[in-house]
Formats: C-alpha cells, structure tokens, sequence
C-alpha cells in the first residue's frame, strides 16, 4: 500500500554469500576445519571469558534431531540468545565466524531459525533474500518414502544425467476413504505452509522485536487463512471448519504426518482418530506439568475481560478494550491477539491469562503421547512450517479466531458515514482472464526445488522435487469509478479487494453475518484519483497479500545483476518474503463453476494512510498480510475493515441483510463470478 521505494541494486559478497549457503544441509556436521580455530578468535573480541558456545547454554540444551517449537516458551528463550549472539556481531564477517562456529552445536530448526531471523533484521544482511524454507528442510514438506525415493533415483542415476527429479503430489498423504482428505492439496501446499512459518520469523514472540500491530495481525493473518480453507472446503463439498471447543470429547480427525524430524529418519508424532487431549506430563521441553483445565480457565478469563470491557494488568489496573480509540493507543484487538497468542513480555498479564493459543499448540501435538511414555516426538501443531498440514490446525485456529469474534460483535456497528465515500462511485467491477469476462480457472501446476541443498544424498548433481500444487490463470481486475468534479475529491483512494462465495453448504445465499467471515482479502492498493471516469487495471499477481514466488537457492545464486553481470541480483527485501503465495489467491472452484462475490470497496486513503517514520522502507509486497519491515502497518482502518464488525443495521435489509446491501452506498460495488477447476495442467 502507498508508494514503493525502488531499492538500490546491492550484491552479495562472498562474506554474504557464505553467511547464505549455512542455510544450506543444516543436518550436516561441520568439518573440523569449519570449527575450532574460529571459536576463540571471536570469543577473544567479544570479551567474555568463555568461548561464545559456552555462553550459549539455553540454545544449546535443545538436542540436535528433535523438534523445536517456537510455540514453546523454553525454546523461544533458546531462540532469543542464539539470535542475540548473531546479532551481536559487529561485521558479516564476524557473523559469519559466529555462524560458522555455532553450526553443528545447536538444534538444526533452531540454528536456521536464528540465522534466518539475523538475515532479515540485519542492517548488512537485511537486502538479501531468503531460500525458500522447502528447500533447507525438504523432509518438513514431503513425506519420508518421497525422501527416500529420491536417495534411491541420486543412487540409479547415470553419470551422463544432469539432474534427478522426483514428484510428490498430487495424492498427498492420505486416501479420499476420509473426506478431509479432499482438501489435502490445500493443507499441505509447500506455499501456505512456507508462508506460515515465515509470518512467525516476521513476528516472533519473546525475540525483543516489537511490531506494530502484531496483536490485531496475529488475528487478522489467521481469521484469512480459516476464511481461505473455508472457500476451498465449500469448493470441494464439505462443510466450514467447526470449532474445537470441547476439550473432553474425542477429536475423530486424526493425522499421520509421515514427515522427518531430521536426517536419521525419525518421524513426527501422528494422531489417531478419535484421540482424546490429556494433561501435559512431558518433562522434554522444560514445561511445567499442565492440565486442560488451565486453558478453560485462561480462555473464561479472557471472556470475562472482553464482556467487561476490560483487561487487567499485572498491577490490578484495568485497560480498556475498544477498536475506537486514536494512536498510539492500543485498539483492543491488538492488546487481545496479544494476550491470547502467548505467555510473553507483550501480553498484559501472562500469569493470568495465561498461554493459551501457544499450550493448545503443544498440547495438541502431545496427544499421542501427553507424558513421554512412548519416547515419541510432538506432532506437527508444534512447528509453524508443519502445522497447517493437519486438519486438527483450523479447528483450533477457528476456537481462537472464535474469541476474537466474540470481541468484534460487541463492538459499535459501523455508521454509514465510516463505510461511505459519497464523492466517488464504483461504476463496475470485472475480473477478465484468457479473454474471458467474470469465469476465473484453476488447476494443477508442479514447483521443482533442490531437495539436495537441503539433504544430503551423497550425489554429485542436483536432486530435484517436484510439487504439485494448485494453480490459477492470472486475471486481471477491470474497476471503473467515476469521480465528482466538485472540490472535495480525495486526491488518493484506497480500493479494497474481497472475495467470498456467494452460497453456504446448502446451497443457500449467505447473509451478512453468515458470509462475514468467508470474506478473503484479495488485493489492497491506493489510486490516484482524477476527476470523471478513472478506469483502473489491476493484475492479479500485484496482489497485496501475496509475495511473488519462492526463491531457491539456485535463484539467489544465478540472476544475474544488471549493473553487475554475473553477480547475484538481491533487490528486495527479505520482508518482501513473507506473502500468500500467489498461486494459492484463488480457491479451486468446482468443475461444474462455483458461484463467487468480488466486493470491492473505495475509501479515502488520506483517512488511511499512516503517517510512517523518517527513513522507513516501504516494501509493499504482501503488506497486507505480513506488515512492512521497521515500519507501521499501512492502513490506519482496523484491520479486515469493512467486514471486522457489523454494519449499521438500518444499512442493510433487516431482517437477513446481505453484503449486497452496502452497495447502496456509492464507493461499494459487488460483482458475480465463477472460479472453474479444470482439473488440468496450468502452464504460464
Ligand atoms: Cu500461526 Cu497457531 O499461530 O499457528
């Protein structure tokens, strides 16, 4: 949102690049050469008395092949004196020494953690993209027979051959015998399981980064994603995610991640149906035991505060929870998302509302085995990039999305005078793809990544995966608005992008309250704006939720740089990273075309804009989702405005108003489509 900076062109150097290639195999051990004599070279300048590794006591106590859970609050503890320790360095290259000599000591999700959080927050690292994540930990992303297959293809392979690629997908790990299985593609989608676990480096808990809204994000950010999987459950027949609200009764989806944990072929640990969630009694993570009915009573008090109308701090003192208040004080949604999210120094008072999203985390991946009995690992619920994979995931998210909607609906409706903008109207909105108008297609596309930058196969060419993943044709988004001639004319607007589909499981049109939440933001953008006809034109792929590709190891190294042929080119930042993928914009659709509704809203963007600090970067890319790097986030509107709250009701027509109704104000227009699943192969 609001202007791009054009980033100056700056390449990698070879100190830089070597920071970059430790992404690379993190389950290796270093040689002896890559080790020792550095230790006490940078352990002299740093001055302390001991080797740097000594002093890294908590970083080191999580074992090398288990998991690592920023959800966790020990881990997170860990994770913030390994980061401090890189962030500490006074060069790349004292980074690069304090890399090196940490490599092999510490826990290898936690090493690229740490060295991935350095990379974007580091004034001499930050310009420099990330590797895709699928491509460090490939065993995160594909199951261990897909691994294995690959060894055995590096292990067949002629010498003349220069690659060998093997294909995971499209049946991903389980059997249509099960009808969550349907949205099996979604789930496990190398893109949103990438995004996640790259919108928790952006924001992490506990690592002394403070961002601006990060509260309201973490609700917002995730209130998307359910809205998302909804639209692709509907596209494939079944029924909206349903809450896991009850504790005491059996969860009957289970999981079987068939995924590694690290390169000897320990799996993460899977989920029955019908499991039941027990107290915590493991003593592997540091954690106190546990029992179920703390989070019941830290969920009942976060209840309580928001029917009161307030929080209380760890002083006694009340803070008032409302979304109409003026910066810089908190809206209640953000000290909510806060307090819900984790146990951390931004929470109001962690001792009484507890930990709640983060021990559902964990206590959930513990199921299978809640005291350590059976020596199994958690589940996938406690790493970000696996999470999204099992359907326990949603049901969970929904029960906190839940509390935050329980907030949202008590606040003041929306007047007519907040959602309208009577000097502009939205003549018509249009989405056209491949020559066609308003009828949007999807199928298959297939990613290839280097598996082996991650793995070692012991072979001396690359070893390829390809992914099969869900795909659109790009469109483009044809808006016209016509501008009064009269003076008040904001010079900028803001368009607002939604998208939702427009009937429920039944088949059945939805009404406001009903469709509210299945409302996707899809595109974000300011305009300026002329008198008369303005006619926009707005591709799809300059979405502000989404980050343009993945970058793999192979990009990094080969694109070239204009003013430098031959170097690599790394123009963006590393925030830019973060994003939706883009090929996961549009639901899937049916065969047999599936009824959608674009909204597109235009508001005042001097009303919008946020005034940001001297010297900020505007990275706008996925902004919406993931917020700007050491800037605010570029919208003053409460975020998932207009839909976070209710409409006035004489706005709609009572008594089951629909979205269609605010089109009654000039600045709102809405707009039929059909999003088509081919089942076909997508090339672009
Ligand atoms: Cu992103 Cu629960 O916050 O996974």
């Amino acid at each position: 949102l609001g202007h791009t900076t054009k980033y100056p062109l700056i390449t990698m150097d070879s100190e830089q690049k070597q920071v970059l290639d430790m992404l690379q195999r993190p389950f290796r051990l270093p040689t002896q050469r890559e080790s020792h004599p550095i230790v006490f070279e940078v352990g002299t300048r740093v001055g302390g008395s001991e080797p740097p590794p000594q002093r890294l006591t908590l970083a080191r106590s999580i074992p090398r092949g288990t998991v690592f859970s920023i959800f966790v609050k020990s881990h997170r503890l860990a994770a913030k004196e390994l980061c401090d320790y890189f962030m500490e360095a006074s060069s790349v290259q004292e980074l690069r020494q304090r890399v090196e000599e940490v490599r092999g000591l510490v826990n290898e999700k936690l090493f690229i953690f740490a060295l991935s959080f350095v990379i974007i927050r580091k004034p001499e690292m930050r310009h420099l993209r990330l590797p895709s994540i699928v491509e460090i930990f490939p065993c995160m992303f594909v199951p261990v027979t897909t691994v294995s297959e690959m060894e055995q293809e590096a292990r067949k392979s002629t010498p003349d051959q220069e690659i060998v690629v093997t294909e995971y997908g499209p049946e991903f790990s389980s059997t249509h015998l099960k009808p969550e299985h349907r949205v099996a593609y979604w789930r496990e989608d190398y893109g949103i399981n990438s995004h996640h676990w790259h919108w928790h480096l952006v924001y992490p808990v506990d690592l002394g980064v403070m961002r601006d809204r990060k509260g309201e994000l973490f609700f917002y950010m995730h209130q998307q994603m359910l809205a998302r999987y909804d639209m692709d459950r509907l596209s494939v027949g079944l029924n909206r995610v349903q809450k896991l609200s009850n504790w005491r009764i059996p969860i009957p989806d289970g999981y079987f991640p068939k995924l590694t944990i690290n390169n000897a072929g320990q799996t993460w640990g899977s989920r029955q149906d019908n499991s039941l969630v027990q107290d915590y009694r493991r003593e592997d993570f540091g954690l106190l035991p546990f029992d179920v009915s703390e989070l019941e009573q830290w969920h009942s008090r976060i209840m309580d505060a928001i029917h009161q109308g307030y929080l209380v701090d760890h002083d006694g003192n009340q803070t008032r929870l409302t979304d109409n208040v003026k910066p810089p004080e908190k809206r209640g949604i953000d000290l909510l998302g806060d307090t819900v999210e984790a146990d951390s120094s931004i929470s109001l008072n962690s001792l009484f509302y507890g930990d709640l999203h983060n021990m559902g985390h964990v206590v959930i991946s513990a199921i299978h085995d809640p005291d350590y009995a059976h020596r199994e690992n958690l589940g996938v619920m406690s790493d970000t990039a696996t999470a999204m994979r099992d359907p326990v995931f949603y049901r969970w998210h929904k029960y906190i999305d839940d509390i935050f909607q329980e907030y949202k609906v008590i606040q003041p409706p929306y007047t007519t005078e907040e959602l309208s903008l009577s000097s502009v109207e939205v003549v018509s909105v249009a989405v056209e793809s491949q020559g066609q108008k308003n009828q949007l297609i999807t199928g298959w596309s297939t990613r290839d990544f280097e598996a082996s930058r991650g793995l070692d196969f012991n072979a001396d060419k690359p070893v390829m995966v390809r992914l099969t993943h869900l795909n659109h044709h790009p469109f483009v988004y044809s808006i016209k608005l016509q501008a009064a001639n009269s003076g008040s004319l904001p010079k900028e607007v803001t368009v607002r992008i939604f998208m939702a589909p427009k009937l429920n499981e039944r088949g059945v049109e939805m009404s406001f309250m009903e469709q509210r939440l299945l409302w996707a933001e899809m595109d974000r953008f300011t305009h300026d704006l002329k008198p008369g006809l303005n006619h926009i034109l707005r591709s799809s792929t300059s979405s502000s939720i989404t980050n343009s590709n993945e970058f793999t190891f192979r990009d990094l190294e080969e694109r070239p740089n204009p003013d430098n042929p031959g170097a690599p080119e790394n123009t963006l930042f590393n925030f830019c990273g973060c994003g939706w993928p883009q090929h996961m914009l549009l639901p899937r659709g049916k065969q047999e075309g599936m009824p959608f509704e674009l909204f597109v809203m235009v508001t005042d963007w001097n009303q919008d804009k946020v005034a940001q600090p001297d010297g900020a970067c505007s990275c706008s890319a996925a902004a919406s989702f993931c917020g700007i790097l050491d800037a605010l986030y570029p919208d003053a509107r409460p975020m998932g405005f207009p839909f976070d709250r209710r409409p006035m009701p004489m706005l709609l027509n009572r008594p089951v108003g629909r979205a269609s109704d605010l089109t009654r104000l000039s600045n709102i227009a809405m707009q039929d489509i059909t999003i088509t699943f081919t089942n076909a192969q997508i090339t672009q």
